[in-house]
This record gives C-alpha cells, sequence and structure tokens, in this order.
C-alpha cells in the first residue's frame, strides 16, 4: 500500500514541472470555493482584512510601481494582458492566477478552507435597485459602493486611467470617481493605466457602475447558453469577448472604472470575486462532460485571432506561467491546468451552474 502510494507521488512528480513538485501531489483534501453572500460576517472581515494585509506586505516584482504584494498580482496581470486574454490561454492563465493570489491570501491570515470566493452575477441581474444593494458592495462587509458621477461619453474618455473600455457607450453608467465608502476607500495605485509600470502615474481605485451591463451580459440566460456551447473554442469565444467576462468588467468599471482598464482590472479587490466566478462558470462547463472536457483546449495563441491568420491554436502544451520573479514565479503547460482538483490545483466549488 505504502509502496504503491509513494509510486504513484513519484510518477506524479516526473510529470510536473521542473520544481513544482510539491505542489503537484494527490489532492485528497480539497477547500471550497464559496459565493461571497454565504460566507459568515466573520469570514467576510477575514477576506477584507486579508486583502488589506496583502496591500501592506513588501512586493517583490522589480517594477517601480510596485509597492505592495498585492501590487505584484496586478503587475504580472499587466505584463501578460495581450498574451492572456482573447486567446486560447485565458481562462487557464486566470485559474493559475487565482491560486496563487489564494495562496497569497492564505499567508495573511484567511481560512485554509475557503478560496478565493465568488460572486455570482446571476444574483444581481434582477433590478437596478438589487444590482446596487448587492452584499458584493456593501460598505462595511464588502467592497464598497460606486464612485460619484462624472459626466462623458465615448468620446470624452479623457480621464486619467481610462483604456477605452467598451467600444461603444453605456449610456446607463452612473459613476467615474473615486471610491470612497467601504474597507478600500481612499485606496491608491501606481500601476497603470494600461501597461504603464512607471510608477509616475498615481491614481485612485475608480467605480462607475452599469447594471445594464450586468443585467445583459452577465445573466443566468447567458449562462446558461454557454453550459450549452458544444466545444471549448465556442465556450473561450462567447463568454471571453461578448458576455459574462466582459459584463463583469463593465458593470463595475463602465467607461471610467479601473474594473474596464484590462491591464490594471486587478486593482480592483472585486476582480478576484469576479474572475473566481468566470473560473466557476468555466467548471460548470467542464463538469458536464469532464472526461473529455479536462483535456480540451483550443482557441487562438494570439491576442483576437480567432480566424487563425496570424497563428495557430494553444495547444495542451502552451506554456502558461504567473509572477515577476524567480521567487514568485510558476510554470505550467496549459494541460495541467484544466482540472480544479489536479496538477497544482485542489479545490471545490460549494455550488455549480
Ligand atoms: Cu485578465
Amino acid at each position: 500500500m505504502l509502496l504503491n502510494f509513494a509510486a504513484g507521488v513519484a510518477l506524479l512528480v516526473s510529470a510536473a514541472a521542473p520544481g513544482l513538485a510539491s505542489m503537484c501531489f494527490p489532492c485528497r483534501n480539497p477547500y471550497v470555493r464559496k459565493e461571497w453572500r454565504s460566507l459568515s460576517n466573520r469570514e467576510r472581515e477575514q477576506y477584507i482584512a486579508a486583502v488589506k494585509c496583502l496591500q501592506t506586505k513588501p512586493g517583490t516584482a522589480p517594477l517601480a510601481a510596485v509597492q505592495s504584494r498585492y501590487d505584484d498580482f496586478i503587475a504580472t496581470h499587466q505584463a501578460q494582458t495581450d498574451f492572456v486574454h482573447f486567446v486560447g490561454i485565458f481562462y487557464p492563465f486566470h485559474r493559475l492566477l487565482l491560486a496563487e493570489y489564494e495562496k497569497a491570501l492564505w499567508s495573511c491570515g484567511w481560512n485554509r478552507r475557503l478560496g478565493q470566493p465568488y460572486w455570482d452575477w446571476t444574483l444581481d441581474t434582477a433590478t437596478e435597485a438589487s444590482f446596487l444593494a448587492s452584499p458584493v458592495f456593501d460598505t462595511v462587509r464588502g467592497f464598497g459602493s460606486n464612485g460619484a458621477f462624472i459626466p462623458g461619453n465615448l468620446s470624452d474618455i479623457q480621464l486619467p486611467g481610462h483604456m477605452g473600455g467598451p467600444p461603444f457607450d453605456l449610456p446607463d453608467r452612473s459613476g467615474g470617481g473615486c471610491v470612497t465608502d467601504g474597507p478600500f476607500a481612499g485606496m491608491t495605485t501606481r500601476l497603470g493605466p494600461l501597461n504603464i509600470s512607471t510608477g509616475t502615474t498615481p491614481r485612485c481605485l475608480r467605480r462607475d457602475f452599469s447594471y445594464h451591463s450586468l443585467r445583459d451580459f452577465a445573466g443566468l440566460d447567458k449562462v446558461q447558453q454557454a453550459m450549452n456551447l458544444p466545444d471549448f473554442g465556442h465556450f473561450e469565444l462567447i463568454t471571453d469577448t461578448t458576455t459574462f467576462h466582459p459584463g463583469g468588467h463593465w458593470a463595475v468599471g463602465g467607461l471610467y472604472g479601473t474594473m474596464t482598464d484590462t491591464y490594471v482590472s486587478p486593482t480592483d479587490p472585486i476582480f478576484w470575486l469576479h474572475h473566481s466566478n468566470m473560473d466557476r462558470a468555466w467548471w460548470s462547463w467542464q463538469s458536464r462532460d469532464l472526461a473529455k472536457r479536462e483535456k480540451e483546449i483550443s482557441g487562438p495563441l494570439i491576442f483576437f485571432d480567432y480566424n487563425n491568420d496570424l497563428g495557430p491554436n494553444v495547444t495542451l502544451s502552451t506554456p502558461v506561467w504567473v509572477g515577476l520573479n524567480e521567487d514568485t514565479r510558476v510554470d505550467f503547460e496549459a494541460g495541467q491546468l484544466l482540472h480544479i482538483r489536479k496538477g497544482p490545483f485542489c479545490y471545490n466549488y460549494d455550488h455549480l451552474y
């Protein structure tokens, strides 16, 4: 029995990426990712405290704008944005990024039995009032609410930090200013806008709520549509580019908010709840035919090259990595990141779509 176990471990270790053997033991005791409102008040407070702890710990990435451990995660996302969005490794990259962020949260006191909580957008699409009242935006045990209203539209996008956002106006946008309530009131960032990492453009965290973006792109109808898609290529294309991925970003970021800046959107702590639900949606889709879908990946290698005019599709061996220096960098192949209880992962969701 013991011998068999040891042999199994040796096999797994030899199959893993170099230097990562310790992360690839069999998953025996998965932790659970829960919806934000399923956490107790105490857990919500602990989670927020862990995020704030990360924002005070020293960072490791060798960039002028990186001032905290939290910034490391913004920076690695920013540096890789053009290679990990609107491509086949969009989902595996963000799965890995979330898992690394989760470990950092644990080192800051977050509960090791609970992973990165998620924001199930479909619970907040009924009315604008219910969206605004979402526990995610609670000003005591949530992430705070909207910024003050700043007039403007797509042809008037000169606010610092704006990156272009949606290619159309969001007429219902209701904010645009700095976040002034909740635990992250007054939060500042030096990373960005866009791919600027010199630290010369300190800015506030901005929100610009757009309820219709959530209702129209991230409601249960769009989730169910995604669950019925026949293959990973269509699932990736539709959800990454047109439905709930942009829907969640624009609902919080609108035209002028930080969540709309593709490069530095992880600056907004809500990013991690949004992407946890993205990962949950992917896993929900994978679980419908897991034997096939734990090995399934496709989609372009090059940014938005969905017709393969510029290059091939990704494969199971396409590299996926996170971290900007040797101490924190982790390297995998896409095929190692397709199952949430294999390879470097060992977690569950409390509910699936
Ligand atoms: Cu991203």
